[in-house]
């Protein structure tokens, strides 16, 4: 367990004082690039046809140069708030489930941040090349990223490891992070603005969009390479997590065996995953949680950033966005689904009132 939670949580850093640590040839280069604001504050940079957090883009940048990925990797790819922490405590409890005994699953201790880190976010963050040849706590290694599919570390591409893939319909989607981001802001500040991260959402700028681009770019690379990806979509894992659970593990090359089934081992997953469970737990209603894994061969100044842990955990209700989206914002949203996906193959649930319904109930 040493490997987990090592990050000093007093350290925290934002934005603007990555940005001062840059030095002359990186800023040079980060000039070049198109700037915005998302609507959470940070800088993005337009970087390779994505909006790069600046936080993170110095690190991006190592991993695409020095990351080796090895054929027995899984890596878990989401963008920001359409389940990851979800994601990582189901891959987790069922990739390493015969390593650990089965009433002592470290989630039950650890937030799943912890317990599966980010490449980008985490391990080379403070380190432009990072040893992790043994760097997670049980084999294979098990990673996270943000990075559209385009932008992974070729190796990752190239190589015979697995990406699990996680979406989430856009309007939940776009109310989680704005939500998350108003919660983090807290008191005192002047609220986000939902109609400001609305049309940023819609240009899409906003942390590793657009979106529809995001997405795009992992389903049509699953159509390609169906035993490389494996594409989830959020809402079919809350419709029906046991066999979603099944496909998750037969990918992984760890099917449950039907003496697992017979115990119940999944459906044991499936509850400690949920977010009722997860919700509950200690360890996720107290504390932060720190990104920027300090490595003990790094030099300089360590960076990490940190978020309160009950902040990953809000309602995780499906179509919650109807509670907050206007009628015009839904029309807008509508159209961009079906401009952004058409032809594609690819459908998202709402699960809630569209826009016909809102204004034919009114
Ligand atoms: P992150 O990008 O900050 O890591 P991420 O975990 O991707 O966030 O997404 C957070 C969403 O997943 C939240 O949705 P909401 O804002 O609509 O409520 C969060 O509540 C939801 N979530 C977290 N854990 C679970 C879980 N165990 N099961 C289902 N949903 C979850």
């Amino acid at each position: 367990m040493d490997k987990i939670d090592m990050c000093n949580p007093s350290m925290v850093s934002t934005s603007h004082d990555v940005e001062d640590s840059w030095d002359d040839e990186f800023q040079q280069l980060v000039q070049t690039f198109p700037k915005d604001k998302s609507f959470t504050g940070m800088n993005l940079y337009f970087f390779q046809g994505f909006w790069c957090p600046s936080i993170v883009l110095k690190a991006v940048i190592s991993c695409q140069k020095h990351f080796q990925a090895f054929d027995s990797d899984i890596i878990i790819a989401t963008l920001p708030k359409c389940g990851t922490t979800w994601l990582k405590a189901l891959t987790f409890s069922t990739l390493y489930r015969n390593q650990f005994p089965r009433e002592k699953n470290p989630l039950l201790t650890y937030n799943p941040h912890s317990l599966v880190r980010f490449i980008d976010y985490d391990f080379y963050f403070n380190d432009t090349c990072p040893d992790l040849e043994n760097c997670t706590l049980y084999q294979p290694r098990l990673f996270s990223i943000h990075l559209p599919y385009a932008s992974l570390p070729t190796s990752i591409k190239n190589s015979n490891c697995k990406i699990v893939y996680l979406c989430r319909n856009p309007m939940d989607t776009l109310i989680s992070f704005w939500s998350f981001f108003s919660r983090l802001r807290g008191e005192g500040f002047e609220p986000v603005s939902l109609d400001g991260a609305f049309k940023m959402f819609c240009q899409g700028i906003n942390e590793f969009g657009p979106f529809f681009d995001h997405v795009s770019g992992y389903w049509r690379a699953s159509q390609e390479k169906s035993s490389k990806i494996l594409f989830l979509q959020y809402e079919d894992l809350q419709e029906d997590i046991t066999s979603h659970l099944k496909k998750l593990a037969m990918f992984l090359g760890v099917p449950f065996t039907e003496e697992e089934e017979k115990q119940g081992v999944v459906e044991e997953i499936a509850k400690i995953c949920s977010f009722e469970n997860m919700k509950d737990l200690e360890v996720n209603k107290k504390g932060v949680q720190t990104f920027g894994y300090p490595q003990e061969t790094f030099l300089g100044k360590i960076k990490t950033y940190e978020i309160p842990r009950e902040a990953f955990f809000r309602k995780a209700k499906l179509g919650d966005w109807s509670n907050y989206l206007t009628p015009s914002m839904v029309v807008r949203l509508e159209k961009l689904i079906q401009e952004k996906l058409e032809n594609s193959g690819l459908t998202f649930k709402l699960f809630s009132k569209t826009s016909k319904d809102i204004t034919s109930t009114k």
